[in-house]
């Protein structure tokens, strides 16, 4: 290590691994070897939060298992990652001791000047920096976690940053999936779906990648495979043959980026064809209410929405004595009105099959046989008996993961498939896809308020990312460099990371990485990622096999749980992790006791709650949370079995949801029709033009915030721009690899094969022959941004106008070995657009050229 030697330090940072080191662990605080034992736990190598039976002799993990007792509630296997995460944590590329950076000029090719310092010495810097911030002005200081959500918890962070005073806490979801999040709570008031696999019959999915990525703890490959056998018909729709793609009946090589032209195409011939459900668009969603000719919902006084009533004809509120018409236009107040219905019909009418050949080059034909079946699965007007009920079955799933929401207009794309549920009433049915929480939020129903001046750094919620409701990961280091752009009332001068490596991970990286030039950084992390590189201080966390935390699990349709993660080594001895870190924080900036309070407050823990005037270790913090959570359960159940997990059932399956909420007159809707973004797009043309601001283009705010998805949609500002560049460029995940960073050194998965050990240039094999390019020939992928180099990959399994790169390869950091630096870290070219609405970061909407170098 350069800045070591530079430094004159003798004790290896990144020494070899000696098996006798981890055996001499006995003594360390938490941490009780036996000569053979088994402890159950969970694996957050990456976010499906899989069980796992972790094997140790003589103190040392030989190997990790699957935990067979969570098979029956979600979690039938486990990952060659989750398998190989011993090597993650036996790694002799830990970081190990807390590091100062002597060499004040930041760069991923320069020399930090390293020098290993105490806790005492490293507490004592950070808290005298965040003393001062504090007293100047506390949004100064910014934390940003990604992974570490998962780690001890958001909860803590989020309760440290209230008590010292900063809006200033980002996670990464507009990285990850935000615009799916944000799509749904426009439109049924929270997040989160899946898909109700045991009674679907026919599933449609728009580039979730779950077999590869997925996070579901591997409950939606089994659960979708033995859907499969049972009949279920599946299509996915996706540029790359993904093994999702490889393992459906039919794979759809739509143009990336051109799904919601599909989308649109089928609800097109959907009404066409009378395959609309008009007794669930009336009874649960808006799509009947009526607009004005500039958008608008037509209220009466109070404020209700109007519909028109057929008995009365006349416009009235939706109640007992109405039957509100689905289509038409109407006159009302001397004014024209029309239904929200007959405005999407209207937006739609031109995308025939013919449209959708042109552009998304799914072939007219098949735009037709895929609406048929969607519309002939899904037995509109069909009912089975539930829990003595009588239940819409609607077998029919529309799906996505970041397919469709890693996009520039992510959250219209999966709108639009929300659209095509309403119209066959597959939502919340027996069969369709099941709604997480509905309604939980009803504050997602009402306009963003666009705030300005922004208080928050990421610019969430205000009005240059009014429904931004997830952080907006990437916008941190934008504002940091161009705070007055933004009208940012402040300039940061702090940031904390935990347990991300945010800007290797987000698209447009050179922004990124120049940001952190401009703030003091501490990087709290498990290897010397590129963002403990530019970083001040770096500390050494302990990894998942040697913590106590009270672990987040993945819901099934048909399960919940809870689990505990508990430490099963301490390979190198570690001090500290995330949790404790931040108590001896909060205890040296004297701010302990506030931070106690938001602790009970956010982890609601009330029968359980911690105390003021008390240290509490993380095992003791678990033990409450896990209490607190299981209602009692105890402590020893936890260490034993390591979770805890409940079958629901059928009426707590079906009859919650939707029918609670929406069904019927007087209720909410559902929103068929986003009508509050039309007023946020009012309050968004005010704000802009009383403080004159420039960096808002109202045109492209208007496409974006439109209360229904539209042709538009499927031109992303690189499609429109980038004439020059042929080729569309994707990114996906690769099952060997977690996100950045960590597990480009394990060795184990490095040694599984060429295709583990790098990344390459996905390239489709006709194109690649007439360009002359070879297997393993060195290609170069320039966009607008950037060039980058890699192997070539010839399968006849991407689209011929597509290029793809996976995730997870090219670390450029200076303190990884050099086999972490194999392959393509792609998004140094992929060109930043991110969703108006949400926030999003866009992955996918590059343009490119492909030639050899
Ligand atoms: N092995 C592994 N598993 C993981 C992770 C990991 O790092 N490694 N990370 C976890 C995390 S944080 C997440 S968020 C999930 C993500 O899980 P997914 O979202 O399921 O996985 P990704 O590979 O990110 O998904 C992108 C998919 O979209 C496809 N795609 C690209 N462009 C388009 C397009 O225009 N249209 C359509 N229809 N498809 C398109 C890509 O080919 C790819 O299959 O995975 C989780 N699981
Ligand atoms: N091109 C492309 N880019 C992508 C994606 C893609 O598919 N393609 N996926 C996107 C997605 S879905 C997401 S969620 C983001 C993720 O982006 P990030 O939030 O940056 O997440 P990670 O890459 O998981 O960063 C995790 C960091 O945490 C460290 N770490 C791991 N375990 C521990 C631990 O126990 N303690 C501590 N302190 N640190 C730990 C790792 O070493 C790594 O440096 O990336 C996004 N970027
Ligand atoms: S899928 Fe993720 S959580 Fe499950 S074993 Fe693999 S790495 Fe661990
Ligand atoms: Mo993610």
């Amino acid at each position: 290590m350069k800045g070591l030697a530079a430094a004159g330090v003798s004790a290896p940072i990144f020494g070899s691994f000696n098996l006798n080191a981890a055996k001499t662990q006995a003594g360390a605080k938490n941490w009780t070897p036996s000569p053979s034992d088994s402890i159950k736990s969970t694996c957050v190598h990456c976010v499906n939060f899989c069980g796992i039976d972790i094997q140790r002799s003589d103190g040392v993990i030989r190997a990790i298992y699957p935990d067979s007792a969570r098979k029956e509630f979600y979690n039938h296997g486990i990952c060659p990652k989750g398998a190989s995460g011993l090597f993650n944590t036996y790694n002799p590329y830990r970081l190990k001791k807390p590091l100062k950076r002597t060499n004040k000029k930041k760069g991923l090719d320069v020399d930090p000047g390293w020098v290993e310092i105490s806790w005492e010495e490293a507490f004592d810097t950070i808290t005298k920096k965040m003393d001062k911030i504090r007293r100047e002005d506390p949004a100064k200081l910014i934390w940003q976690h990604g992974h570490g959500k998962y780690l001890i918890g958001d909860k803590f962070p989020k309760a440290f940053a209230k008590a010292f005073g900063t809006p200033n806490l980002v996670h990464r979801t507009t990285t990850c999936e935000a615009a799916r999040h944000v799509a749904d709570e426009l439109t049924w008031g929270y997040h989160g779906f899946l898909p109700d696999l045991k009674q679907t019959r026919l599933f449609v999915n728009f580039g979730g990648n779950y077999f590869e990525a997925e996070q579901f703890s591997r409950w939606f490959d089994h659960a979708s495979l033995d859907a499969k056998e049972n009949g279920m018909y599946s299509v996915v729709v996706e540029p790359r043959l993904s093994v999702c793609a490889s393992k459906a009946d039919k794979w759809i090589p739509v143009r990336p980026g051109k799904d919601i032209i599909l989308i649109l195409g089928i609800a097109r011939e959907l009404i066409a064809n009378q395959f609309v459900d008009e007794e669930f668009l009336v009874q649960y969603t808006n799509a009947p209410i009526l607009l004005g000719e500039q958008g608008e919902a037509i209220k009466n006084q109070n404020g209700d929405y109007l519909i028109w009533d057929t008995v009365s004809q006349s416009a009235r509120p939706f109640s007992d004595d109405v039957t509100p018409a689905l289509r038409g236009r109407f006159k009302h107040n001397d004014r024209q009105v029309i239904t929200a219905f007959e405005t999407f019909a209207n937006g739609v009418s031109d995308i025939t099959p013919q449209y959708v050949e042109e552009v998304a080059d799914v072939p007219a034909k098949q735009v037709k046989q895929l609406a048929q079946l969607i519309g002939e699965k899904a037995m509109i007007g069909a009912t089975v008996v539930v829990d003595g009920q009588r239940k819409r079955y609607r077998p029919v799933a529309l799906h996505t993961f970041r397919g469709l929401s890693a996009k520039q207009y992510g959250v219209q794309n999966w709108r639009a498939a929300l659209i095509i549920q309403m119209i066959i009433g597959s939502i919340d049915a027996v069969g369709g896809t099941q709604l997480h929480s509905a309604y939980k939020q009803p504050k997602y129903f009402k306009p963003s308020k666009a705030e300005y001046p922004p208080k928050r750094v990421d610019l969430q919620e205000s009005v240059f990312f009014p429904h931004a409701t997830h952080n907006v990961a990437q916008q941190v280091a934008l504002s940091i460099l161009e705070p007055d752009r933004y009208g940012l009332p402040y300039v940061p001068e702090m940031q904390i990371f935990y347990a991300t490596n945010r800007p290797f991970s987000t698209s447009d990286t050179k922004p990124q990485f120049e940001s952190l030039k401009k703030t003091f950084n501490v990087c709290i992390d498990i290897v010397m990622s590129e963002t403990a590189c530019m970083s001040d201080i770096v500390l050494p966390d302990m990894t998942y096999l040697e913590s106590w935390h009270f672990s987040p699990t993945r819901y099934t349709p048909y399960t919940k749980h809870s689990a505990i993660r508990q430490p099963a080594t301490n390979a190198y001895n570690l001090e500290h992790d995330g949790y404790s870190i931040i108590w001896e924080l909060a205890r040296r900036l004297g701010i302990l006791d506030d931070y106690v309070d938001q602790i009970n407050t956010r982890w609601g823990l009330k029968k359980y709650p911690f105390k003021k005037g008390k240290n509490y270790t993380a095992k003791e913090a678990v033990e409450l949370i896990w209490k607190e959570k299981t209602k009692g359960k105890s402590f020893e159940s936890a260490i034993e079995k390591g979770f805890v997990g409940k079958h629901l059932a059928p009426s707590e399956i079906y009859w919650g949801g939707i029918e609670k909420v929406f069904n019927g007159p007087g209720k909410p809707k559902m929103k068929f029709y986003a009508d509050q973004l039309v007023e946020t797009m009012a309050l968004v043309r005010q704000t802009v033009a009383q403080h004159d601001i420039k960096s808002i283009d109202l045109e492209k705010y208007a496409v974006s915030l439109s209360p229904l998805p539209q042709k538009e949609h499927g031109f992303p500002t690189p499609h429109l721009e980038a004439n020059d560049y042929p080729f569309y460029l994707i990114t996906f995940k690769h099952m060997y690899r977690n996100q950045s960073g960590n597990t480009s050194t394990n060795p184990i998965l490095n040694a599984l094969g060429p295709d583990t050990q790098e990344n390459g240039v996905v390239i489709n094999a006709t194109i690649a022959a007439k360009k002359g390019i070879r297997e393993g020939d060195i290609v170069v992928i320039e966009t607008r941004i950037g060039k980058v180099q890699g192997k070539a990959l010839l399968t006849q399994g991407i689209r011929p106008d597509t290029v793809g790169a996976s995730y997870h390869f090219g670390q450029q950091s200076q303190g990884l070995p050099e086999y972490a630096k194999k392959g393509i870290w792609i998004n140094q070219v992929l060109e930043l657009h991110p969703d108006v609405v949400s926030g999003m970061n866009s992955f996918n909407d590059t343009k490119c050229k492909l030639y050899k170098a």
